[in-house]
Formats: C-alpha cells, structure tokens, sequence
C-alpha cells in the first residue's frame, strides 16, 4: 500500500523533552551534514533547507532546496562559520528541482562536491562541482554522472586510496524504481512488502577523476546475524536512505536511516562491498521525520552529525544541524545515542 508521511511526520511525544545538542547555526535551516576533516578543520556539508511552500507528500516535494552552504569550524565547540553559498542550482546545467542530501571528498588538492538533484525530466541523478577550496564556491559539471540514480551520495575514501560512493533512498529518493540499474517509471512509491528481501543501497568505485564510477553500480547485501537478508516488512532494520561508511580498526561500518522507523542503524563488513552485518541502532528517532546523520573522527574522538526539527518546532523541511560525541566500545559496538536528554 501507499506509504504515508503523514502518519508518523511529527513524534510529538519526543517536542516536550530537552535535546542534548544545540543547533550548529541558527541564522540559516541546515540538514543532512556530512562531516569531513580537510586541511585540521572540520567541514559540513549539509543540505540547505528553507521554506518553499510546497506542499508536503510522498514523494518529499517540499524539500524544494536551491543551494548549499558549507560550514566549518576550527574546534568541537567553537564557532561555526558559514561560507555562503558553495554551489547554486540556476548554475547546473542540468537541474530539474530538489537539492538534497550532498557529500565531499578530496584528492590530490582538488574538492569534489557530490550532490543528488532530479534532472529535467524528474529523475533524480547524482551530479559533481569541483574547487580548489573545501568550502567552494564548487563548479558543477555540465551533465549527472554517468549511470548515477536516486540520491543521497556518500563517499568514503579507504586506505589504498580508493574512494567508494554509496548512495540510493527510497520513495522520494525513487530507489524503488531501480531494478538491475534500469529505471522504471511505472513504479511510483511503493517499495516491496512481504516475504522479499528490502531494497539495498548501491555502491561504486569512483574514477581516477573523481568524475565518474569506474564500474557498474553493485547493491549492497545488508544481512541480519542470523546471516538472512534483512526482509522488507523488517521496518525497523531495513534501509530507507542516508548511507555513510566508516572504518574503525579495519572494520566498515555501513549506516543508514530506516525512514518511516526514523532510526539510523549500522552494519559492519571486511570490505568496502560488503556484505554487512546488522549491529544495532546508532542514532534513535529525533524530532522531526527524517533521520540523517554522518560519522567522523576528528582530534582523536568520534563524533556524530546529524539533525532534528528543534529550532522550526517540529516542521519537518526545516531542520537543523547538531553533533555530539559518538563512542566505540571495546568490541567495536556504537553506543546507541539518544537526541535528547533522559
Ligand atoms: O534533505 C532531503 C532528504 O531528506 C534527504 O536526501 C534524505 O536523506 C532526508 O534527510
């Protein structure tokens, strides 16, 4: 059946308690933060949500963003500065509407600015901007990336060099419109229901140039610890949308957000492919529908990034940007984390 956002947009519960964070900037909305140490300084990439008026759906319209604004700050805790606008959408060649979930990474000098937007004909494709400063302004190339599809691109880098983009989220994110890397528009926003396996997140090695995936677009096998597929029905555990990978003493870690559950979960692997074993939640649901978050170590300690619709009370396009300290035990296992305070 249909999912809907309506049903569970707001935990309305969760509006009375305190949070534990405080929004990283106020003066402008800020959502889906990818955290990056560049150059001793630590570097978000959020997505830059404002207020459009569109109406909200399934499909997640009334995340109608224009720009993006990088933030940086020079120490946890320090202030935050917002360098303006990085990358504006009348500057991409080929953009149809929706700025979301972006990500980062450099090599050999150069910033690479990785961004999912749907194109003219309302498919949403992953796009690139390059400069040679990590706050931008960022270039983006005249087309999408080649075979690119669905949204919410993260790039991880591993020791040898290589960089792996993980990438894909469901209804809005239309991955469930992917099947064997072919688009098909008869599927709107449904995602499988029953005895099937969850739809899985995509991954591919990045080119030399940073530009372009250097092989075919592969899923990526989340598995239960039982070493089943994690199921369609299992809400609480399947993927939805917002990948990220770390490595924490040669394991990945895979994480993600489960949408309509709001839990950003993780899974660990032996390689950057997987397949990835679930582990727990990380992150439990915020205020506000969407969970999305970033995992990043910086002056030796381990930090979360992610957002809540605190500083909007609760409109769930206008969120804000907030990190706190994020710890592995002695096995490995990520403490899972509240927002708010007991
Ligand atoms: O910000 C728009 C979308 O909301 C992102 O791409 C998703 O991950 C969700 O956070």
């Amino acid at each position: 059946s249909k999912p809907s956002s309506e049903e569970s947009s707001v935990i309305d519960t969760t509006a009375v308690r305190a949070f534990k964070s405080e929004p990283l900037v106020t003066h402008i909305y800020t959502a889906d933060p990818s955290a990056h140490v560049f150059e001793g300084k630590l570097y978000i990439y959020p997505s830059h949500d404002w207020e459009s008026g569109i109406a909200e759906d399934d499909f997640g319209s009334h995340f109608d963003m224009q720009d993006y604004h990088i933030l940086s700050m020079d120490e946890v805790g320090g202030e935050v500065t917002d360098h303006g606008v990085a990358l504006d959408k009348k500057d991409i060649a080929w953009a149809g509407r929706q700025l979301w979930a972006p990500d980062a990474a450099e090599k050999d000098g150069t910033y690479y600015l990785y961004f999912p937007l749907k194109d003219k004909q309302d498919i949403f494709k992953i796009g690139v901007a390059t400069s040679d400063r990590p706050e931008g302004p960022f270039t983006a190339e005249p087309e999408p990336m080649k075979n690119s599809y669905s949204m919410d691109p993260a790039v991880f880098k591993d020791d040898d060099g290589a960089y792996y983009m993980y990438f894909g989220g469901v209804w809005g994110g239309q991955l469930q419109r992917w099947d064997d890397n072919t688009y098909d528009a008869s599927v709107t926003a449904q995602e499988p229901s029953g005895d099937v396996p969850a739809l899985l997140p995509r991954v591919a090695k990045l080119s030399d140039d940073m530009k372009q995936f250097a092989e075919e677009v592969k899923e990526v096998e989340i598995l239960d610890a039982d070493g089943s597929p994690i199921m369609a029905d299992d809400h609480d555990k399947r993927f939805f949308e917002a990948s990220w990978v770390h490595k924490y003493n040669d394991k990945y870690y895979f994480s993600y957000s489960t949408g309509d559950t709001h839990n950003i979960c993780y899974a660990t692997g032996d390689n950057p492919y997987g397949p990835f074993t679930y582990q727990g939640i990380i992150l439990e649901p915020v205020y506000g529908w969407t969970n999305h978050h970033s995992i990043t170590e910086f002056n030796g300690k381990w930090y979360l990034f992610y957002h809540d619709t605190s500083l909007s009370e609760g409109q769930t396009h206008l969120r804000s940007v907030k990190m706190m300290e994020l710890k592995h035990d002695e096995n490995g296992k990520i403490e899972t984390l509240s927002a708010f305070k007991e």
